[in-house]
């Protein structure tokens, strides 16, 4: 098998039957992660052609992502996507991701809310900003939307990391996973999609105070460790000359 796409999910009954069903023709197998929802998740779910993995009571994203990646490197995929079950990444860019990575191997692709930046909440994109400045400080390079979820990861690099998955660290998993596969030599290009900001949809999963106080905390611990990594902000700060990396406004 080519490529799997990991969809964590937690209560999301109301839109996670469309994200499956645009996605399933774009790559060979999908595998949903339902984190003890309790609203009828797994239900909308039942009569569909896709790998169903459940965890019973709450774990939180970081868990399920990675019982998702063990379940898909079982299965021998190479290519990794990972994308939310709230219909704020749209599958019809997948293929993008597949194509950038043709030309990239064994590079993570960051599918980037560049586009419509202007419908994202203020505060959220100043917290965009904010994370991204630290995590490619601790990271060595520049990284452009390391909160984004939607994503591709190489096989080999997901076989060489094992993170803290506890349930306190569910929004921590996918900053610390860009800085430890840093560390081993495995660096991030991202490229430009669509951000969809629904009004109408539900609270948010991530507390703005707390998950970015323990994202904070756990990239101040890194840096303290590596004596404030001197080097690594230098080449953060680094206009890199890939145009898919340019922010665009
Ligand atoms: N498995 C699992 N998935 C979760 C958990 N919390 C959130 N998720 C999933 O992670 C994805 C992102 O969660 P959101 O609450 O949308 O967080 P966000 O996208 O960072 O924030 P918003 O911009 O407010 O939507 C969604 O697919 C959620 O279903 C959890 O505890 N377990
Ligand atoms: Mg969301």
């Amino acid at each position: 098998m080519d490529t799997a796409l990991v969809i964590p999910v937690f209560n999301e009954a109301a839109t996670i039957r469309e994200v499956v069903l645009q996605a399933q023709d774009k790559v060979d197998r999908v595998i949903v992660v339902d984190d003890g929802s309790a609203d009828g998740t797994t239900q909308r779910l039942q009569d569909l052609d896709i790998h169903l993995l459940r965890h019973e009571s709450n774990k939180g994203k970081a868990a399920a992502l990675q019982y998702g990646f063990s379940h898909a490197l079982s299965l021998h995929a190479k290519t990794i996507i990972t994308l939310d079950g709230d219909g704020q990444h749209n599958p019809e860019e997948i293929p993008k991701l597949l194509d950038t990575v043709k030309s990239c191997p064994n590079t993570i692709i960051i599918a980037a809310r560049l586009k419509q930046r202007q419908n994202a909440p203020k505060l959220r994109l100043f917290a965009n900003r904010f994370a991204d400045f630290w995590v490619s400080w601790a990271a060595g390079y520049p990284v452009i939307d390391s909160q984004s979820g939607f994503r591709l990861y190489p096989d080999k690099m997901l076989h060489s990391i094992q993170l803290d998955t506890t349930k306190q660290n569910g929004f921590v998993y996918e900053s610390e996973i860009l800085i430890e596969a840093a560390n081993n030599n495995f660096y991030s290009i991202s490229i430009p999609v669509e951000s969809i900001y629904r009004k109408e949809g539900r609270e948010s999963h991530y507390r703005p105070w707390t998950d970015t106080w323990r994202i904070v905390r756990m990239i101040a611990w890194r840096l303290i460790r590596k004596g404030m990594y001197p080097s690594g902000l230098f080449r953060s700060l680094r206009i890199l000359p890939d145009p898919r990396n340019q922010p665009l406004g």
